[in-house]
């Protein structure tokens, strides 16, 4: 049996762990807006930049393959033929970015100079379309890089 100080000091007690739970409750608030406020601005960290690359395109493959940049950026690409390949009327093609461009030049001081803005997101594909109009034609061997466009 419980006495009416002995009721009156539960209540006492329980309204102390009461008090703590508000308390504990508030500041898990506090704390997850303040950790969920930088996620709400992405942008700041993926500002539009421009991202210069330069690539050399030998017989049968791209130097880099991968170009990875992110959603906005400006893309310049400085592309040179590997040397002794200036005939083989190499380039640099992404069908998705309209660009289609011989590049003829082996001198790197004196680059092709490609440039567009990444404005959708994914990967794509960046193969050699001027081989295959040039003197190998369907010959030329396939060569393949991508562009990554990351959100
Ligand atoms: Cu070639």
């Amino acid at each position: 049996m419980l006495g009416f100080r002995d009721y009156n000091m539960n209540k006492n007690i329980r309204n102390v762990f009461l008090v703590l739970f508000a308390a504990v409750l508030v500041l898990g608030c506090v704390q997850q807006s303040q950790t969920q406020q930088p996620q709400a601005q992405p942008n700041e960290t993926h500002a539009p930049q421009t991202r210069q690359f330069s690539m050399v395109i030998s017989h049968t493959f791209y130097n880099p393959s991968v170009l990875t940049v992110n959603k906005g950026d400006t893309v310049v690409i400085k592309a040179v033929a590997a040397p002794g390949t200036a005939s083989h009327l190499h380039g640099i093609t992404i069908d998705e970015f309209d660009v289609n461009e011989a590049v003829t030049s082996e001198d790197p001081n004196n680059p092709v100079v490609i440039q567009f803005v990444a404005d959708k997101e994914g990967t794509f594909t960046i193969y050699c379309q001027t081989c295959w109009s040039g003197p190998f034609g369907q010959g030329h061997p396939p060569i393949k890089a991508f562009l990554e466009v990351k959100p």
